[in-house]
This record gives structure tokens, sequence and C-alpha cells, in this order.
């Protein structure tokens, strides 16, 4: 599946959300999320079935988190995979047709991710977050190095980690236009302004 017109990426993480994540879930989506992962890290198949069909309500794709057989199994649009997880080729050959999306960390994994058969790639974290106990983010050099490799690849990049309202300005002058977030809306006070905030940007 081609993902070059997505460019907010919700990861949907129910257990990070302030208020209830199923209105969380329909505010960002009526607000300009155009692609969500399900990550959820204990099984919950109740959770996915509702995510699945929130999804499909708002026309927006649906990828899993780790869970490569949940998404074959439960019918969504693909899987996303960390540098610890399946092997990317693995992954490829049980997704078949389906989306393929990896973590990337460093510029180098970029090329690998694209030569394993990703349809996409997370690079991060580019700022420090606390959602996932990174410390420290990467330079602009960095973020600048894996924009080239990403189009070297020809493949769209999602940068990812600590982003927030006030680092798209940065992040676009780096040649950024896609971003995945989790508290940026999550923990919004107000998810459906918190997003038409970061969609502005993109
Ligand atoms: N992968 C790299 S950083 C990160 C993930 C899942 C956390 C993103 O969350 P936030 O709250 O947008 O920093
Ligand atoms: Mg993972």
């Amino acid at each position: 599946m081609r993902l070059f017109d997505r460019r907010l990426y919700l990861i949907f993480t129910p257990s990070l959300c302030t208020a209830d994540p199923w209105q969380t879930l329909d505010a960002a989506l009526g607000a300009g999320v155009d692609l969500v992962q399900w990550r959820c890290k204990e099984k919950d198949r109740a959770g996915f079935e509702r995510v699945r069909e929130t999804c499909r309500r708002f026309g927006v794709p649906l990828i899993v988190n780790d869970d490569v057989m949940l998404a074959v199994r439960g019918r969504a649009a693909g899987a996303h995979i960390g540098q610890e997880d399946m092997p990317a080729d693995a992954a490829r050959k049980v997704l078949v047709e389906r989306c393929l999306g990896v973590s990337t960390h460093v510029p180098a994994q970029i090329a690998s991710a694209r030569a394993a058969g990703a349809d996409y790639v997370g690079f991060g974290p580019c700022y420090p977050t606390t959602t996932k106990g990174y410390q420290v983010g990467k330079t602009p050099l960095e973020i600048e190095a894996a924009v080239t490799a990403a189009h070297l690849a020809k493949l769209p990049l999602f940068a990812i980690g600590g982003i927030t309202v006030a680092q798209l300005p940065g992040l676009r002058a780096q040649g950024i236009d896609r971003i995945a977030v989790c508290s940026a809306i999550l923990q919004s006070e107000d998810p459906a302004k918190a997003t038409a905030a970061l969609r502005r940007w993109l």
C-alpha cells in the first residue's frame, strides 16, 4: 500500500490517553489524523476491532504495532515493527501486499528497511520524549541525513519522538513533511485542536 499522501500519523496507545481513548481517537480523526497505529501492549481484541471500525468510518488506514499476525488475521492495512522485532524481510513475507512500516534510528537503517520491503519508515526519536523514555533526540544534521536517505530509498519518512507543534517550523525547514505522534494528541486537553494545529504545518 502506498502511503505517500499520509502526513499525520497517530500512534494510538489507549493507556497514554488523558481523557477517554475513544473520544480522543474520534476527535483526532475528525481533525485531520490520516494514518493510525494500534499500539497496545496487552492483547485486546475488542479494542482492536473498535479501532478498526473507527478508522473504517473515517476512511483512514490502520497499522498494527508489533503483531504482524494480528494485522493479517484482523485485515488491517498493515503492521509496524521496530529494529528489535521480527526481521523486516520476514514480516514482508507474512504481510504479502499489506503495508510494512519499520522504525529506524540511524540513516543507514532506512536503506536496509527499503531492501527488506518496507513501505515507509519512522525515524527518531527526533526529540527527547518520556513516552518511550528517550532522553536524547537527533541533531538537525542527523534529521537531514535521514531525509536524504528516505528520498534516495523513495520511502515516506515519518519523524517521531517528542514532536509538538513548537518543533514543526524547524522540522519543516529540515525537509520533514510527515510526523507521527502520541502525547501531542493523546495527552492534549483538546485533541481536536491539537490535531488541527499540527495539521496546519503538513
Ligand atoms: N517510537 C519512537 S519515539 C516514540 C515511539 C513510539 C514515542 C512517540 O511518542 P511522543 O509522545 O509523540 O514522543
Ligand atoms: Mg515494536
